[in-house]
């Protein structure tokens, strides 16, 4: 039995089996709302255990409302809730997690239910929303609801607002929530913010938004510094070199998928050090929203690049309109790389006067010792070597393509991966007939998953 099962029935044990049987909507209520559906990992990388019961096929196929449409959040899982009477009751657990960031690095950080970044939490404006957590983190901590309009009672701040939740201790949070918007849950601790202790807390609006979309999708920016060999962040550091969309650097993040001629929403989250200026490319995008909610539509104007500040949310929206798969990512030089001198272990890279033969010889041993699939030469001059300042991004290229795998990866280019580095992904843009193939190979990897939600009214 894998540790991620073994944690599950664990879990099981502690909240009872009545959470993982009840898949609520997500409008409570509303009888033609789909259910929430967890997503699961292809890879396996990456499990909660309250993500691993999908719902019944059935249930699946249901009517989605239109302002109920879910937020998917690549590579997280939503967390479920149970109703009691009208209250959404979410449980949610603060502790270690080991997350693979990248084919070849593992990293020792924190989060919530097995998963870092934490569940994302999805309700509707005017829910009352009791989250119950449990602290199995070796320290005292505590949540805050960031940008919530909620009493001071329920506001997270050791001390301030409340007792520090203990170790295996308790602590009920209830609040209503009037407003609607993407807001995140952290912990109000800053070693234990880097350590990775945020997720997604988005409320759907009461009233459509408009215009409406027909995607939905969150990222979470973060980053990291772990030394060559270590698993376990730095969180003193000022300096990072891992950066992280909803957990993993590039190529590991899955592409988002959208129709051609589809409207798409991008909500960006930003917990971390530093600001992203994050850039879509071959679109222009509105900011039709921030940390505290819908934006007029006055103030809305075109772009492709936004500054992602910390503690900020940012929410674009665009017409799909051109077929492709184009990259989404901070455009910050050292946040498109990951950290080579993880494959170096305790070396430097060898660039200033090697040659390509010995490079190439360096990298190929590299790729060998991680799963890489090969590193992809891209052509050099013949007279390379006698060029100042070569080489740069030279030999640098890993195609990682197979172990990266997964439906949302199909139909790309031969050694597309080669190309993705750090907080990286794309937005694949695609006919419908791509499109239901890619849907038909995510059905059959896991045969639980419900169909994507259209808006065909
Ligand atoms: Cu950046």
């Amino acid at each position: 039995m894998s540790g991620t099962r073994r944690r599950f029935f664990q879990d099981a044990a502690v909240f009872g089996a009545g959470l993982f049987g009840l898949r609520e909507t997500l409008h409570a209520g509303a009888p033609e709302s789909t259910v929430q559906s967890p997503r699961e990992n292809e890879n396996g990388r990456h499990h909660s255990p309250y993500g691993s019961h999908g719902p019944h096929p059935a249930q699946a196929r249901a009517v989605v409302r239109d302002h109920a449409l879910p937020m998917v959040t690549p590579d997280v899982a939503d967390l479920a809730h149970e109703m009691d009477g009208s209250v959404k009751v979410f449980h949610l657990v603060g502790e270690p997690v080991k997350r693979k960031i990248a084919p070849f690095k593992t990293i020792d950080a924190w989060g919530y239910n097995g998963s870092c970044p934490g569940p994302t939490i999805q309700v509707q404006q005017g829910d009352r929303v009791r989250v119950v957590f449990e602290n199995r983190l070796p320290e005292s901590t505590s949540l805050h609801w960031h940008g919530l309009e909620i009493p001071i009672e329920q506001d997270g701040v050791p001390y301030i607002s409340q007792k520090p939740v203990a170790p295996s201790e308790k602590y009920v949070y209830e609040f209503t929530v009037h407003q609607e918007g993407t807001f995140f849950y952290h912990a109000h601790s800053a070693m234990q913010e880097m350590m990775g202790q945020i997720g997604f807390f988005v409320a759907h609006p009461e009233k459509d938004y408009k215009p409406r979309v027909d995607h939905d999708y969150g990222l979470i920016l973060q980053e990291w510094a772990v030394l060559p060999s270590n698993t376990v962040p730095n969180t003193a550091a000022m300096e990072f070199n891992w950066l992280t969309f909803n957990g993993v650097s590039a190529p590991m993040t899955t592409p988002l998928l959208a129709r051609l001629g589809s409207r798409v929403r991008l909500r960006i989250l930003n917990l971390g050090m530093d600001h992203h200026p994050v850039h879509l490319h071959g679109h222009q995008f509105v900011v039709t929203g921030t940390e505290g909610g819908r934006a007029p539509e006055s103030t809305w104007c075109p772009m492709n690049t936004v500054l992602v500040g910390v503690a900020q949310a940012r929410v674009l929206e665009f017409e799909a309109k051109y077929p492709g798969a184009w990259m989404i990512h901070c455009h910050l030089p050292h946040h498109m790389m990951n950290s080579m001198m993880d494959l170096m272990r305790d070396r430097q890279i060898e660039t200033a006067d090697q040659t390509e033969a010995k490079a190439m010889g360096q990298m190929e041993s590299l790729a060998r010792s991680v799963p890489f699939q090969h590193v992809h030469p891209s052509p050099v001059a013949p007279n390379a070597e006698t060029v100042a300042g070569f080489p740069q991004d030279a030999f640098m290229e890993m195609g990682m393509d197979e172990v990266v795998e997964k439906p949302e990866t199909y139909g790309l280019p031969k050694n597309w991966s080669a190309g993705m580095m750090g907080m990286m992904t794309m937005i694949r843009v695609l006919s419908d007939k791509e499109y239901e193939a890619i849907l038909s190979k995510k059905k059959s990897a896991s045969p639980s998953a419900p169909e994507e939600h259209h808006h065909e009214s």
